[in-house]
């Protein structure tokens, strides 16, 4: 990476517990990453991004804020990023998935809270988060009660701005999140001077859908017998979806798409045969937590498909564009929200349903159950979810597990009994 410390400096960062971090990562990824065989040449711009993610990615920021743009940060997939993209601004995903952030995290929040809110809370109290530190506005939305929480915290540090995402999916609880829809846009037209109106919405649901149909093409290549491309590689790829530059992205997934296309035709595939299929489910995985993907394709498995948010929720369904006036569209974009299945809505019948659809779908062999450690509504969920599956002959287990590497060794064991069984 360049040196971008005059850069970093301006956005009021640590620059030595910075460089701390930075000293890490390059060697993480490396040995997860640049260890794998044979994978597609269109995953060098993936592997350039990462090692640019604090530098270039960060330039380009400071760059569209200069020029007046704003830069707006999200957690959930659930904050209409249609809307955000509509008024002028740019959204990043700010979910944090380092162990590095987590002591600063439990300064302000108590050790037995999920590691997701703790690292995120931990990278913006240390300040060695550019992203964090670039954001004119931080989004939260009330989903589970430990981000609930963190939000008042995160408010004395940065300007938050909270959506009341219903928990229910009656009539009402629609009607409620277009209201909210609404409230959101007329916030951030007070920080864009931009107001939303039916050209500006559509250009933007357009663009959002097209990111959101490339993820979908790109993940017709998993379903078939022969993957051209790792579980792992997928998955970094929808990870970067969050903060990319939305037109770039969906250049490069495209060429991606074109060689994984020859890849098929030549019969390349990045497993054996009788590798075990996985599909996972669960909470997110935010960069850089790549531990279960790693662990169980360095076991013997691969991973077919994610019915997480940095999976299947973020780009299964589009919106409907084709309302004519601003209210239409809102609507629209309130429905294409709220089909999103998470652990935080009761009841949630609708995430088994996808689970079992997605398994047949992408011609899984069985099923890991993740849940970050401290996560209520996953852990809760599990016992219903994994019922259901069993139910229908599924196999499946749980995998708690955190961002520390300490059980790595504990999960690939149980991993590896898992794969024999489902060998046999
Ligand atoms: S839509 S999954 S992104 S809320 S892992 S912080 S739930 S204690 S991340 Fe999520 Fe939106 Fe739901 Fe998706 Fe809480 Fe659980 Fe931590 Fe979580």
């Amino acid at each position: 990476m360049r040196d971008y410390r005059e850069m970093w400096q301006s956005l009021d960062m640590d620059l030595e517990k910075h460089d701390e971090l930075c000293e890490v990562l390059p060697k993480f990824y490396s040995d997860i990453y640049l260890s794998q065989e044979n994978r597609p040449e269109g995953m060098n711009y993936y592997n350039f991004v990462i090692s640019e993610v604090h530098g270039l990615r960060i330039k380009e920021l400071v760059n569209a804020k200069a020029e007046n743009q704003k830069v707006v940060g999200t957690f959930c997939v659930y904050v209409p990023d249609e809307i955000i993209n509509a008024s002028n601004a740019i959204s990043v995903g700010l979910c944090s998935g380092s162990d590095f952030w987590i002591p600063d995290g439990e300064k302000y929040l108590p050790r037995n809270t999920c590691p997701l809110v703790k690292s995120a809370v931990g990278a913006k109290v240390s300040g060695t988060c550019p992203y964090f530190q670039s954001c004119d506005m931080i989004v939260g939305e009330t989903t589970c009660d430990g981000k609930k929480k963190a939000w008042e915290i995160l408010e004395e540090h940065t300007n938050m701005y909270v959506m009341d995402l219903p928990q229910m999916k009656r009539e009402k609880d629609y009607k409620h999140w277009k209201e909210e829809i609404f409230e959101f846009s007329s916030e951030l037209s007070k920080l864009t001077g931009k107001e939303l109106t039916v050209e500006n919405l559509t250009d933007s649901i357009n663009l959002i859908n097209k990111k959101r149909e490339t993820l979908q093409k790109l993940y017709e290549f998993r379903k078939l017998k022969e993957l051209p491309i790792s579980g792992k590689d997928v998955l970094l790829i929808t990870q970067i979806a969050f903060y990319d530059n939305i037109e770039r992205f969906i250049e490069k997934t495209e060429e991606l798409i074109h060689e994984l296309e020859k890849r098929v035709e030549e019969k390349v595939s990045v497993f054996d045969e009788d590798t075990p299929r996985i599909l996972v489910t669960g909470t997110p995985m935010a960069v850089p937590n790549w531990k279960l993907h790693h662990l169980i394709e360095t076991s013997g498995g691969a991973v077919v498909c994610e019915e997480t948010c940095t999976g299947t929720r973020y780009f299964e369904n589009l919106v409907d564009n084709t309302g004519k006036s601003l209210d239409e569209k809102v609507e629209a974009l309130a429905d294409r929200y709220m089909g999103i299945n998470c652990a935080c809505f009761t009841p949630n019948n609708g995430r088994t349903e996808d689970i079992i659809r997605l398994y047949e779908e992408y011609s899984a062999n069985g099923v890991i159950y993740y849940s970050l450690p401290f996560c209520n509504t996953y852990a809760i969920e599990a016992k219903q979810v994994m019922d259901a599956l069993e139910a229908k002959g599924i196999p499946v287990i749980h995998i708690e597990s955190g961002y520390s590497l300490e059980d790595a060794g504990q999960v690939k064991t149980r991993l590896e009994a898992f794969f024999e069984m489902l060998r046999s």
